[in-house]
């Protein structure tokens, strides 16, 4: 749904907006047009089946903060994804343990990590922000105040989880991340109002050491909103895209004016420059700015965004560096 009034906000930003008020530059904003948001993006080809719940509340008025909760809640609750929620590979000693963050835009975040044996750890992050004055809890705790709140305990270990584990476990290779493989829910959306919020789940890198938590919970390098500029989730390699504070740095990137697509690769590239990661490595972003423009940009090749607006909802195939 797109109304007049949130059509003038934009165009007016579009005269005055710069990077002095912490705004985005005229340059993003010239070229906005009726029917650029809402719009939702998400990470990977399971975006697209997320993208239609989160798409459902966005095109009936609802709040970006809803939308992306209940999309990603469609992936945390599929057993067919390998790498979030119920279905999600454990890590080497057998155990699923999940990680996820949400963030509005208000700046209100919140996030659980090292969380196990609850479906939905989106909503127990929801959750933390909403009835918490904190904003992350993990491991023992989370589960304790996810309890607490109603959230039942389940068994995630799904047999075909169980049974690729222990294959792992007769030869115990490190399991790169791409295609296929393990694949984390970002998600990102812009609602009527022109407000943006963000959402991301896993269950992190397949078979790894107990305890190992990724970027995916830590509000600014998996997941960052700014409701003046913009959004971005990571996808990939955790361990590459905390140590740059990637999403943070995307959102940053945008503020100076850059693009969507171009703010990604600009992460991407400084990953590369300063940890020149081995070929099988992915890391990979999503972004979206305050005009309703998205864009994705990551290492290596195969990685998939999909991208809903006007509901359209299609894949990318992200542009990548090597
Ligand atoms: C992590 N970033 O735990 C996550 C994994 C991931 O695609 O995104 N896989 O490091």
């Amino acid at each position: 749904m797109y109304t007049r009034r949130n059509f003038l906000q934009t165009s007016l930003a579009g005269t005055i907006g710069i990077s002095l008020t912490g705004k985005i530059q005229n340059e993003n904003l010239s070229s906005v047009q009726a029917g650029d948001y809402p719009v939702v993006i998400s990470t990977w080809e399971h975006g697209l089946k997320a993208n239609e719940a989160a798409w459902k509340i966005l095109s009936e008025g609802g709040r970006a903060l809803d939308a992306v909760e209940q999309g990603v809640r469609v992936t945390e609750a599929d057993p067919e994804v390998n790498s979030v929620g119920y279905g999600g590979y454990p890590d080497s000693s057998g155990h699923v343990t999940l990680d996820a963050a949400i963030m509005d835009e208000k700046d209100n975040a919140g996030s659980v990590a090292y969380l196990s044996d609850i479906m939905h750890p989106v909503s127990v992050a929801r959750m933390v922000m909403e009835r918490t004055p904190h904003v992350m809890l993990a491991g023992k705790g989370a589960l304790k105040f996810a309890l607490s709140q109603g959230f039942k305990k389940e068994n995630l270990l799904t047999a075909e989880a169980r049974k690729a584990w222990l294959e792992w476990k007769k030869t115990q290779k490190s399991h790169p991340v791409g295609k296929k493989d393990h694949d984390t829910i970002g998600m990102v959306a812009i609602d009527a109002a022109g407000n943006l919020s963000g959402a991301c789940t896993t269950s992190g890198i397949s078979f790894k050491m107990p305890g190992r938590v990724g970027d995916s919970p830590i509000i600014g390098a998996g997941l960052y909103v700014d409701n003046e500029v913009g959004a971005a989730t990571a996808t990939g390699q955790g361990e590459l895209i905390m140590k740059v504070v990637g999403s943070f740095l995307v959102v940053e990137l945008m503020r100076k004016g850059l693009s969507p697509e171009d703010a990604c690769r600009e992460a991407v590239m400084r990953i590369n420059k300063k940890y020149s990661p081995p070929p099988d490595l992915q890391a990979g972003f999503i972004a979206l700015a305050k005009n309703g423009k998205t864009g994705g940009f990551s290492l290596k090749s195969d990685f998939y965004y999909a991208v809903c607006r006007g509901g359209k909802n299609e894949l990318i195939d992200a542009k990548y560096l090597r």
